[in-house]
């Protein structure tokens, strides 16, 4: 019942399973795995797709003939399975030349080089067959504020997302860019901090329609911000590209756990928003395993993240099934939309003749039994 299907559409990152268990106060504690066999793992448990970041597969040193043959050993891979390339990513942040910022960097000179690499990164993905490209800007920020000018950083930060667009209808590919926002880590604070910010800045984009975002469970929550609600935003506006799932605890370091591990009920408003919402994007985990885990447990852990996502899944469905929440929703008009048009409604007509201010403040809304029934629903005991 919970074994994931192609149609859930479940994805994984190189850099996600592969992830080696470092941290900035321990080595890896796991060794590396071969992309190819990353491949194969995530088709043997049921995954749907495959992401990467450019240097997840090439070095960056590789020479065009060595980066040729990477990439015909990962495509045999690739039909072997059957598993689907679906976003492609940059790294501007691991190599120190952008230690301050890539896009944003004051420095012309990296400004170029970080958007001659994007490209050669979008290449990639384009080979591949992936139509989604991810922008996670890690180092465009600060510790110092007085090293940058903040409106600067937008101007610049526009200006390279406006060249991609061109530069993706130039090549005549079918991708669209997905912008993820994160408010700090690596930097002391990162610039376009939430979703929302991104959100905001896209309509100023020279190629508005090609541009849309990729909400983070762990970054919004990390801001101390409702996931569920932004990635609804998100998705009312058209613009939910692409979702990173994963969990965190709150105010803590980026701690990419294991889906729904930490925060259930959040996790059951998102997939409810996800599925009830009509998304029909990849399900993208970016998380890793703990750093206790050898190899079988980066297995539970991708297994988990799918399992929990089906679970919810389930919940959802017995949500709206459920006779008595329903008829509590329906009372409540949680669902019901009334058009308000000032055309229609003259403001000495918005109110009935009984309407009473009194009455209303008074009104229970019976919102602690609503939720009572949330609680038991998903612990399973209704
Ligand atoms: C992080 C980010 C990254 C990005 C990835 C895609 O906090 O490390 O979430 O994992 O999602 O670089 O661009
Ligand atoms: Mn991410
Ligand atoms: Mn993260």
């Amino acid at each position: 019942m919970y074994t994931p299907k192609p149609e859930d559409k479940f994805t994984f990152g190189l850099w996600t399973v592969g992830n080696r268990g470092r941290d900035p106060f321990g080595a890896e504690t796991r060794p590396p795995i071969d992309p190819v066999d990353i491949v194969h793992m995530l088709a043997d448990i049921g995954a749907w797709g495959v992401n990467l970041h450019d240097n997840d597969l090439v070095p960056i040193d590789a020479t065009p003939s060595e980066r040729n043959q990477i990439v015909s050993r990962f495509k045999k891979a690739l039909e072997e399975t059957g598993l689907q390339f679906v976003m492609g990513t940059v790294t501007l942040f691991f190599d120190p030349i952008f230690k301050d910022g890539a896009f944003t960097s004051n420095v012309p000179e990296i400004r170029r080089y970080a958007i001659r690499k994007t490209v050669e990164a979008i290449d990639l993905a384009a080979e591949l067959g992936g139509k989604i490209f991810v922008l996670w800007g890690g180092r465009e920020g600060t510790e110092v504020n007085a090293s940058k000018n903040p409106m600067e950083a937008v101007k610049r930060f526009r200006e390279a997302v406006n060249y991609l667009c061109e530069y993706v209808i130039d090549k005549g590919y079918d991708m669209k860019f997905a912008l993820e926002a994160k408010p700090n880590e690596p930097r002391g604070d990162i610039f376009f901090s939430t979703t929302g910010a991104y959100l905001a800045l896209i309509p100023t984009l020279d190629h508005p329609e090609m541009v849309g975002v990729n909400p983070e469970f762990a970054h919004e929550t990390m801001a101390g911000l409702s996931f569920h609600h932004i990635v609804a935003q998100a998705l009312e506006m058209g613009k939910l590209f692409h979702i990173d799932l994963n969990d965190q605890k709150i105010g803590r370091y980026d701690q990419d756990l294991r889906f729904a591990s930490e925060n259930i009920k959040e996790s059951f408003f998102l997939v409810k928003v996800l599925e009830d919402g009509g998304y029909d994007g990849p399900r993208h985990f970016d998380a890793h395993a703990y750093r206790t885990e050898d190899i079988e447990g980066v297995k539970e852990f991708a297994k988990g993240c799918m399992r929990s996502y089906l679970i919810l899944k389930e919940k959802v469905k017995q949500f709206n099934e459920d006779k008595e929440i329903q008829q509590i929703l329906a009372e409540l008009k949680v669902d019901s939309h009334e058009p308000l048009l000032y055309k229609d409604i003259k403001p000495d007509q918005l109110l009935a003749p009984d309407f009473d201010r009194k009455a209303w403040g008074a009104k229970g809304y019976g919102y602690e039994r609503l939720d009572q029934l949330v609680f038991d629903l998903l612990t399973g005991v209704r």
